[in-house]
């Protein structure tokens, strides 16, 4: 890996919020990105500025304003496309995060395809907005569930995944990167043996898009998944990819305004992609605050966001080894992504969490809604520390002192 060409004095300085004093007295340390980032100027400006000067709703009127507002709406959906480096803006549909976009899927595609004993795979390390749309979808329909198991070095276990191919499934969801183990997935390689397969692919992108170059073209992804908030975008928004011609054959999500081309009392005729899964007045503003957002990272590079991430991870888990007493889930480096969960002897994550937080230290302890990888794990609860872009090795050293303060207390 290259050196970081980051310069990460300048990225913290479009963060306001990482100049935040505690009540403690202590400065912010904060570790909690992959529930969500924290937010630069440049997409606090682009909201604000928005309802300062331009808002109005968008594709329903002819005024200055209501223009303004919708091409603001289009634009942000074109830098969002060109992030991910999709064919066409119209290939992505705005949802409210990742989770609306899985279930996007399960309730238009899944539900129109998938019949009783249809094969789905997913994996064992899946986000649970990744297994339990399918898993209401199982009830209903009596699809079947597979699941890809992690392996010892906790790696999608590709030997197995060939195996299950045989079963002809109809859709391979999985997580890009898990927001437990930080494990990167090989998706290329899962999203060519499906196509071979005969299989369509979602990809949860939820902790990939932000953190890594993710080109969905040449992934050759079917579906990908992901959340604004995560990628220091605002709340309440997030985005469905999808291919083209899937899109056209698929049913509307919701049904609505802004959905339709025309509407009688007995029948509706459904307006074309992506407006047909958009109804009803959507997110304006933070479709405005996601396309700044996809601005701002794509001018930094995420190949130098990786570069700097790939440091970061390399560092903490070389300073964690150093503690007597800490197990680290994940694997290697080297398929990791900044992302630390680990478990303490005889510490409780959530007091582990608390003692870091008097420390002014962000981490977030629990089961990060993996409960399933968790008991894979042979644990209940972890304690999370996550990095991003503006986060430094000096941040990973007040992590490590925090961690001794814990075993002091305890012991
Ligand atoms: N998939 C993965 C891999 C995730 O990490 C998350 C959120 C989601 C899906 C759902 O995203 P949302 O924006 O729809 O909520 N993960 C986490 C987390 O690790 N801590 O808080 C949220």
């Amino acid at each position: 890996m290259p050196k970081t060409p980051l310069d990460i004095g300048l990225i913290r300085a479009d963060f306001p919020i990482l100049n935040r004093e505690l009540a403690s007295g202590k400065k912010l340390v904060y570790l909690d990105s992959t529930a969500t980032a924290q937010k630069p100027i440049a997409v606090i400006n682009a909201m604000d500025e928005f309802y300062r000067l331009n808002n109005a709703n968008i594709h329903r009127g002819i005024h200055t304003l209501a223009e303004e507002s919708t091409a603001m709406y289009e634009k942000a959906r074109q830098q969002i496309a060109d992030f991910i480096n999709a064919s066409a803006a119209r290939e992505v549909i705005y949802t409210r995060n990742t989770t609306e976009s899985i279930n996007l899927v399960a309730y238009t595609w899944a539900r129109a395809n998938l019949k009783a004993g249809d094969v789905i795979i997913l994996t064992e390390m899946e986000h649970h907005s990744n297994l339990v749309p399918w898993q209401i979808l199982t009830a209903e329909r009596g699809v079947r569930l597979e699941f890809v198991p992690v392996t010892d070095d906790y790696l999608f276990d590709m030997d197995a995944y060939r195996e299950l191919l045989k079963l002809e499934p109809k859709l391979i969801s999985f997580t890009h990167m898990s927001n437990v183990l930080g494990t990167i997935n090989p998706a290329k390689e899962i999203i060519r043996l499906a196509h071979e397969a005969g299989a369509l692919t979602l990809v949860d992108g939820a902790q990939s898009v932000p953190h890594l170059p993710v080109d969905v073209q040449d992934l050759d992804a079917d579906f990908m998944a992901f959340s604004a908030h995560k990628m220091v975008g605002p709340t309440g928004i997030g985005a469905l990819y999808g291919k083209m011609d899937l899109l056209q054959s698929m049913p509307p999500f919701l049904g609505g305004g802004d959905m339709i081309r025309t509407v009688h009392l007995r029948e509706f005729v459904a307006n074309e992609v992506p407006y047909k899964f958009e109804a009803g007045t959507p997110a304006i503003a933070e479709a405005i605050g996601f396309g700044a957002a996809a601005a701002y990272l794509q001018n930094i590079g995420m190949d130098a966001v990786a570069a700097h991430e790939h440091e970061m991870t390399e560092y903490v888990l070389e300073r964690l080894a150093e503690i007597p007493g800490i197990k680290v889930f994940g694997p290697e480096a080297e398929h990791k992504g900044a992302v630390a969960s680990f478990e303490m002897d005889g510490v409780h994550p959530h007091d582990v969490a608390q003692i870091l937080d008097s420390e002014g230290i962000a981490v977030r302890a629990g089961h990060h809604c993996a409960q399933p990888l968790h008991e894979m794990c042979g644990v209940q609860s972890t304690t999370r520390a996550s990095f991003y872009l503006y986060n430094t090795k000096e941040e990973v050293d007040a992590l490590v002192e925090g961690i001794y303060k814990v075993k002091k207390i305890f012991g």
